[in-house]
């Protein structure tokens, strides 16, 4: 190639580099290879918070720990003096990733700027960061980098871009700074945002991710600034839903939110090991390790990404109790992980009473939470021909199994003839069916082997136009007594069921309504019932959700065939506007 070629290639690249050439779908495939692959991840939230640790002047501060400067409307220039104390000198940054990485998670995302605003990297930008205003002055970022390189872990940043609570013109401190009017927030994103993420992508890096949070009021014209200024400086970086206006490459869940309804692409949910995400000393409701691997499945059966976070101390310790956890975490993935790395969504548009399902290249992996107390595992609608059936934790001992097809009408079921008892694992056994073809599935809804039906929010038929289908899969805003829903389904065993509606409580139950008048139409029979609090239903995946269980009759099937029921309001009551939260209706076996 001859010199001046060369030159005009490498001019190419740069006006390409500097016009910011807007990112292609091949290019987002190819960023999201390495996370699609990973799908379990670590969040860190560190910062000045964990020094107070939830309590300012000898008061504890409700809520989350890194919350505690808007929660208490601590000046800026009070909170500024904890840098002066913040002196971390127990982080290694090699430990931290060790614990990543023996917990089977194969990502970090660390704050670099939280809402406090407080640049916990080397930043020319501001001099509020962790190396010029602090005792510790050195750069846990470029630390963690070196590890991450070392122990072959993606490192990733979190960066908030609209609050910024230090800054006048950054979103969120109307106690230090109340005249909007003044405000310019341009100017801060400009001045700070810009230079500010220009740095994280130049200085440690290849960098895998950056996890942008609360978008606010992010126009249009700033989301695609940040997002393209991420892929030209870095075209193999991703972007997360939470940069705005739809500019990220993948979409991001509520905090905390467990779905059981697969998203329109792919997503990820940030989850708290406790209630918190910084430290906060008080915090001991820790979530137990079959919790955290429920969720994990449960994550993944709807082709979503995992990112459990840890909040270390203000010494830079990760607390015991998270590392405890995150270990025993890691021994399930150390059987099971074929399970969830390179995995996805199983072909099955719902759950089912044992647990969930997710898929590998030619296999399926039945994530079995409650094992069956036969020597026997059913399993129906699974038209492709399985070649080998085997636990996870005991390859190389097949089990044996029989796959049956039925006309008039058309059933499929495999049984695993012999299954042992106990269960494998307490948590989480996973069985693992190959494959002799593509994954074919019979989607309808069916009764499962035991006989139960379920009938999912998000699989409804709805009738209306206010009542919608939030991301969880829940149906919500259901104010209307003219709106209503209806499933049809497959009975293969008939018999007596005890019909049951399951709401849902607002999250972290946060009200919840009843008291409306609805009737469940199914096999020519109508059943009249109010929705009311009959208890709650045992829902730990979940746990920021509180389920309501609203008993409504019994109704007998006569027949195996495919019925349709439907649940009509004749009354909605909602004060609150919250009216009828639909996660499910149930048929249990009478
Ligand atoms: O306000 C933050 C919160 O502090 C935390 O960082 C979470 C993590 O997803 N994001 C925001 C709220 O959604």
């Amino acid at each position: 190639m001859t010199r001046s070629r060369n030159f005009s290639l490498i001019l190419l690249l740069i006006v390409a580099l500097c016009s910011g050439a807007p990112s292609t779908d091949a290019d987002r495939e190819r960023r999201l290879e390495w996370w699609r692959d990973a799908r379990f991840g670590m969040f860190i939230h560190w910062g000045l918070y964990a020094l107070p640790a939830g309590y300012w002047n000898g008061r504890e501060v409700p809520g989350i720990g890194e919350w505690i400067m808007n929660h208490a409307q601590i000046p800026v220039k009070e909170y500024e003096k904890l840098a002066a104390k913040f002196n971390p000198i127990r982080f290694d940054a090699d430990q931290w990733v060790a614990v990543a990485k023996n917990a089977g998670m194969k990502y970090i995302v660390i704050t670099a700027k939280h809402h406090d605003g407080f640049a916990m990297f080397n930043s020319k930008a501001s001099k509020y960061n962790i190396v010029d205003a602090t005792p510790f002055h050195r750069d846990p970022m470029k630390e963690l980098a070196a590890a991450c390189q070392r122990q072959g872990i993606r490192l990733c940043f979190y960066y908030s871009q609209t609050q910024d609570w230090h800054e006048p013109d950054g979103i969120g401190n109307n106690w230090d700074f109340p005249d909007e009017s003044k405000k310019d927030f341009n100017r801060y994103f400009q001045a700070k945002v810009i230079p500010q993420v220009r740095e994280l992508l130049t200085q440690y890096g290849p960098v895998g991710l950056i996890w942008f949070d609360t978008p606010r009021n992010m126009t249009r014209e700033q989301s695609s600034q940040l997002a393209d200024l991420v892929h030209t400086l870095q075209p193999a970086c991703l972007v997360n839903g939470r940069v705005g206006n739809g500019m990220g490459d993948y979409d991001s869940a509520g905090d905390n939110q467990i779905s059981f309804a697969k998203g329109t692409r792919e997503w990820e949910t940030p989850v708290t090991l406790n209630d918190t995400w910084g430290f906060k000393r008080d915090d001991n409701h820790w979530k137990s390790s079959e919790v955290l691997i429920h969720q994990l499945a449960m994550t993944l059966s709807q082709g979503g990404n995992y990112l459990l976070n840890v909040g270390p101390t203000a010494e830079g310790i990760i607390p015991r109790v998270s590392v405890e956890r995150l270990a025993e975490v890691g021994q399930w993935m150390k059987v099971n992980s074929e399970s969830i790395y390179g995995s996805t969504a199983g072909p099955y548009p719902y759950d089912f009473p044992w647990g969930v399902m997710t898929s590998g290249k030619s296999k399926l992996f039945l994530h079995v939470f409650h094992w069956p107390k036969e020597n026997t595992f059913t399993l129906y609608g699974l038209k492709t021909k399985i070649g080998r059936a085997e636990l996870l934790s005991n390859r190389g001992w097949p089990i044996q199994f029989k796959q049956q097809r039925t006309k008039d009408p058309e059933h499929y079921t495999l049984t695993l003839l012999i299954v042992p008892q106990p269960a494998p694992d307490a948590a989480d056994s996973v069985i693992a069916l190959t494959l002799t073809g593509k994954p074919e599935v019979v989607t309808e809804l069916q009764q499962q082997p035991g006989r139960k039906v379920t009938l999912p929010a998000h699989l409804a038929e709805i009738h209306g136009s206010t009542a919608k289908l939030d991301t969880r899969g829940v149906v919500e805003h259901w104010t209307k007594k003219d709106e209503w829903v209806e499933w049809k389904f497959q009975v293969s065993q008939p018999g007596t069921f005890a019909i049951r509606v399951i709401t849902s409580e607002q999250k972290y139950g946060n009200g919840w309504e009843g008291g409306h008048h609805v009737t469940v139409g199914v096999g020519g029979k109508t059943l009249d019932a109010v929705i009311k609090n009959d208890g709650k239903l045992d829902n730990p995946g979940n746990p920021y959700w509180p389920y309501v269980i609203s008993k409504v009759g019994t109704v007998t099937l006569d027949k195996a065939g495919e019925y349709q029921l439907s649940l009509k309001p004749q009354s909605i009551e909602s004060p609150k506007g919250y009216g009828l939260t639909l996660v499910s209706l149930e048929m249990e076996p009478m």
